[in-house]
């Protein structure tokens, strides 16, 4: 029984970077609006992710708001690639500056959410008891939020300290003198790894699949490469979402790599090497399209990989040769592969070694027990569909949305999700979210449900759906796109492959912001043909067609 239960216009589930966004939105329409969020603060990921070492790995400039010019011009980023504390202070930095924590409950975990069909809003359950009632439920929960700790045998016995990349403590963590396992080498891992070897005594790293890093060359920026002192700076944040990543590169050649020779090739691909970064994968126009080409690219790598890594047998183990580069999220690093020189560290190949469990004092891999006094595991996500089908969401007819998604998340254009009526998610699965610039991908969401809201106000209506058609065909159009990349080739959190037991699905859009922001576009002129507004087709309302 709730001990409490407002009403608002709209709830947003989480207070990250996109539900402050989605909340300073829809407060600009003049809509009531409560966020509840989890952790204590502002910020989302870059409140939890407090592992040594977390750092974005898209620059500051393009990793900041632009739907107000305070918040992008008078912020400056210390760093290329500015690290947590820094993002985390940019999080809290906006929620002064909009006076947004007034309408967020934190520390405060949506539990259950219940669309009322004879009045046409969601009831929110919460762990704190403040139930409440919206007409519109918006989910900013994000796709890397909900910790995948995989369940080994023995584990509860373990006598040592356990930590997950995601849930980090809120005090440092000393691990001076200590003997450490870090499980999972994914972007967490390859961030965490020369950090606890500069401060651990012994480290072990559990590797089970190599991945493929690039050097972040990160460095100190000047009061010059500010987007509130240089236009230019200023003028590429802005052309960002015009881009297929919304990042805008330099220096990429977009032709492909099987079209130009082998020196070509060679000094391209050493630039972009140079130049460090994710951006690496840009370099030439089809290395996420063509395995040939894809493949000089991966050799590349390997290549480099040896040269830095000393010990030949270590390096042959570090080096990914069963799927594309790219596949699998590429990682951008700080020092990552010349961490294998020191003498206090051993990678340890799970595939030769496979984890038995855990004893009281450390880990059992193949025919020997590690002693560790500490497990970090940097074991990843229950990505992109975890948090929302744990949330206890009923749509329409007590429909639960981890029932409508047991075969794999099903969206409209990755937005609306047809039985839950009112709902939208930002930066959800279907849409570009985690194959672009975050940033980019959720104001872009934010500013299209602000618009259907408005249409929705402005024309009376009190319910949108979208149709099963409309979804179908949409996931048919993401499955077709992902299937003509190379993303489906590796057995990597995209597909829900990280996660015993999850469908097997590619879960973003992977056409590339142009492609998306037509499409979205398409859908508002077109007056919503993918949505039923109080019953009416959008595309009937739109065209003045005769009401059935
Ligand atoms: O997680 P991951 P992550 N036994 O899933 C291994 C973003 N991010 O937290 O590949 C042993 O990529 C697993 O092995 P395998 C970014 O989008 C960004 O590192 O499944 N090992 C893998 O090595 C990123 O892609 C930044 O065989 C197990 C690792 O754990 C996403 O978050 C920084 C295992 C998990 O890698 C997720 O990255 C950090 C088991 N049972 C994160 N289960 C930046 O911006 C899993 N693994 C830089």
């Amino acid at each position: 029984m709730a001990l409490t239960e407002d009403t608002y216009d709209v709830v947003i589930v989480g207070a990250g970077f996109a539900g402050m966004c989605a909340l300073q939105r829809v407060r600009s329409q003049g809509m009531t609006c409560r966020v509840f969020e989890a952790g204590d603060d502002v910020g989302g990921t870059w409140y939890w992710n407090r592992y040594p070492g977390a750092r974005c790995d898209v620059e500051g400039r393009f990793y900041c708001y632009s739907f107000d010019d305070r918040i992008s011009h008078d912020w400056t980023w210390s760093e290329r690639y500015p690290a947590q504390p820094e993002i985390y202070d940019y999080a809290r930095y906006v929620a002064d500056e909009f006076d947004l924590r007034k309408d967020i409950t934190f520390g405060t975990r949506v539990v259950g959410a219940r669309f009322d069909e004879d009045t046409d809003s969601w009831t929110l359950r919460t762990d704190g008891g403040a139930d409440a009632r919206a007409r519109f439920l918006l989910l900013a929960v994000g796709c890397l939020s909900t910790s995948n700790v995989p369940e080994l045998p023995g584990i509860a016995g373990f006598a040592g300290r356990t930590f997950h990349s995601g849930q980090w403590p809120r005090e440092p963590v000393d691990f001076a003198g200590r003997s450490v396992a870090v499980i999972g080498t994914g972007s967490s891992g390859v961030q965490l790894v020369p950090q606890l070897a500069e401060q651990a005594e012994r480290l072990y790293v559990l590797q089970r699949t190599p991945s493929f890093s690039v050097p972040a060359r990160n460095r100190k920026l000047g009061d010059t490469e500010q987007i509130g002192t240089n236009p230019t700076v200023r003028a590429e944040r802005y052309q960002a979402p015009q881009t297929r990543t919304g990042i805008v590169y330099h220096g990429l050649d977009p032709r492909n790599v099987v079209d130009v020779s082998a020196g070509d090739r060679e000094e391209q691909l050493r630039w972009a090497w140079t130049e460090g970064g994710a951006g690496f994968m840009q370099a030439f126009g089809d290395i996420g399209r063509n395995e040939e080409s894809n493949g000089y690219v991966a050799d590349f790598v390997r290549d480099r990989i040896r040269e830095y890594v000393i010990d030949p047998a270590v390096a042959e183990r570090l080096c990914p040769t069963d799927y594309p580069i790219g596949a699998k999220r590429i990682c951008v690093d700080t020092g990552y592969y010349e961490t294998y020189n020191r003498d206090n560290v051993e990678l340890v190949d799970l595939r030769a070694e496979p984890i038995r469990g855990f004893t009281p004092d450390g880990i059992t891999v193949g025919e020997r027990t590690l002693d560790v006094d500490d497990v970090v595991f940097a074991t990843g996500y229950d990505a992109m569909t975890g948090s929302l089908t744990r949330m206890g969401i009923e749509g329409r007819d007590g429909l639960r949305l981890a029932d409508a998604w047991a075969a794999g998340p099903a969206t409209h254009l990755g937005l609306g999700v047809a039985g839950f009526p009112n709902m939208l998610v930002i930066a959800g699965p279907g849409s570009p979210s985690v194959l672009v610039n975050m940033i980019v991908a959720i104001e872009q969401h934010v500013a299209w449900i602000g618009d259907l809201l408005e249409y929705m106000r402005a024309s009376g209506a009190t319910r949108f759906e979208v149709t099963a058609q409309a979804q179908d065909s949409w996931v048919r159009h993401v499955n077709e796109v992902a299937a003509g990349s190379l993303l489906t080739r590796a057995a990597s959190w995209y597909v829900g492959a990280n996660i015993p037991g999850k469908p097997r699905i590619f879960m973003p859009y992977a056409g590339g912001l142009p492609a998306y922001t037509q499409r979205i576009a398409d859908e508002v002129a077109a007056g919503y043909p993918g949505l039923v507004f109080d019953g009416v087709p959008g595309a009937v309302v739109a065209t003045g067609a005769e009401r059935t």
